[in-house]
C-alpha cells in the first residue's frame, strides 16, 4: 500500500520525510523511482493525466496538493475513486494575509495613491471609517468563513453568500441565486472564495458586477474562471468599479500584452495568496488515509457530483 507524489520534489523531499518518521506503514514513491503501479493506492496531485490514472488499477484516492479541485478531470476518474481537497493551516493562514492585506489596501486607497504618485500628486482622500464599508465574501467555506473571522475585529459590516443557508456570528448571510441581488447590492468591496464549478463559472460577470453600489471594488482570489474579464475592465473603464485585486487569472500565467498587466486599476499577483505549506499538508494527508483506513469520513473529501 502506497501513495505516489507527483508533485513539487522540493516538497517531496519534505513528506518523504514526513512519511517515514510518522507513516512508516504506508510507502512514499514519486514518478522517478520504480514502482509497482498495483500498489498504488492514495495519489496526491495537482492535475493527474489521464494516462496516469489508468496506470493506476488499485487506486481508491486522489489528493489534491491545493484547496482547489477544479484542475482535475474527473471524467478520467474512475467513479469508485474518492477525491479529497487540501486542507491545512498553512492554505488558511495564507489566505487569511492576502485577504487582509487586499481589503486594507482598497478601503485605504491605494491604487488611487499609487494613481496619483505616477504623476506626482499629492491628494488626499477623505477617510471612510471601516464602520461605513461593507465587505461580502462570496463561498462561506473553509476560506471564506476564516477571512471573515479575521476582519470581523476592523469593524466592517460583513456579509456572506453561499450555496446552503450558514449561519455566522456577526455575518449577514445569504444563500442561493435568489438572495444574489440583494447581497451584491450590499458590498463596498466583493471578494470571491467560491470554488470554480460548472455553476459558479463565470459568475463576476457585467450582470452581477454592475449590482455591486457605484465605486465597489472586487478581490479575486478564487479562480481567474470565475471572472469574465471584459466585463471587469469595462466596469472599470466606466467608473462602476474602482479597482480590482486578483491574484487568480485563465490563463495562468497571464499571456504577456494581457491589459491586466498594466490596469491603473488593478493589483495583479500570480497566484500567491495562499501557498500549502510542506509539513501542515502531509499531515493532514496521513491523517486522512488513516481516517479513510478506519471507515471515517475525511476532511475535505469532495461531493464529486457537486463539484466541490
Ligand atoms: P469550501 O469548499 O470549503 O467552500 C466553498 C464555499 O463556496 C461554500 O460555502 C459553498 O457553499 C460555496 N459555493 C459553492 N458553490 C456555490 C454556488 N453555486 N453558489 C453559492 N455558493 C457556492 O472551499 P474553500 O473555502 O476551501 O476554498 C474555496 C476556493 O478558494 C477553492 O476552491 C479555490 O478555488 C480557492 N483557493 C485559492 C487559493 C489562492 O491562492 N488564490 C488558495 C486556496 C484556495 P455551501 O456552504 O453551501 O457548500
Ligand atoms: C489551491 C490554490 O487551491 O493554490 O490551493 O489555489
Amino acid at each position: 500500500m502506497a501513495l505516489l507524489y507527483t508533485s513539487d520534489p522540493e516538497r517531496g523531499r519534505i513528506w518523504r520525510a514526513i512519511f517515514a518518521d510518522e507513516a512508516p506503514d504506508i510507502g512514499f514513491v514519486d514518478p522517478s523511482e520504480s514502482y509497482d503501479p498495483a500498489s498504488i493506492r492514495y495519489l496526491a496531485a495537482w492535475a493527474p493525466s489521464a494516462a496516469l490514472i489508468d496506470s493506476l488499477p488499485n487506486l481508491d484516492l486522489l489528493f489534491s496538493i491545493g484547496a482547489g479541485i477544479d484542475q482535475f478531470n474527473m471524467d478520467a476518474l474512475p467513479p469508485h475513486v474518492r477525491v479529497v481537497r487540501m486542507i491545512e493551516p498553512g492554505i488558511v493562514a495564507g489566505m487569511v494575509e492576502y485577504a487582509t492585506m487586499a481589503v486594507l489596501a482598497l478601503h485605504r486607497n491605494l491604487i488611487d495613491y499609487g494613481i496619483a504618485r505616477k504623476h506626482a500628486r499629492w491628494t488626499p482622500i477623505k477617510l471612510v471609517s471601516a464602520g461605513e464599508r461593507r465587505i461580502g465574501v462570496m463561498g462561506l467555506g473553509n476560506l471564506g468563513q476564516a477571512v471573515l473571522g479575521a476582519l470581523r475585529p476592523f469593524g466592517f459590516p460583513l456579509s456572506g453568500w453561499s450555496r446552503s443557508a450558514r449561519a455566522i456570528d456577526g455575518v449577514d448571510c445569504h444563500a442561493g441565486e435568489a438572495a444574489l441581488p440583494g447581497f451584491l447590492a450590499g458590498c463596498d468591496i466583493l471578494i470571491c472564495l467560491l470554488p470554480l464549478t460548472v455553476e459558479t463559472r463565470g459568475i463576476l460577470c457585467r450582470d452581477t458586477l454592475s449590482q455591486l453600489p457605484r465605486g465597489a471594488a472586487l478581490i479575486n482570489v478564487g479562480r481567474g474562471g470565475h471572472l469574465v474579464e471584459q466585463d471587469l475592465l469595462s466596469l472599470l473603464d466606466d467608473g462602476h468599479l474602482s479597482g480590482a485585486v486578483l491574484d487568480v487569472t485563465e490563463p495562468e500565467p497571464l499571456p504577456t500584452g494581457h491589459p491586466f498587466w498594466t490596469h491603473p486599476r488593478i493589483l495583479l499577483t500570480p497566484h500567491v495568496a495562499s501557498m500549502t505549506r510542506p509539513d501542515g499538508a502531509a499531515r493532514a494527508l496521513i491523517a486522512n488515509i488513516r481516517r479513510f483506513a478506519d471507515g471515517q469520513p475525511m476532511h475535505g473529501e469532495v461531493a464529486r457530483d457537486r463539484g466541490y
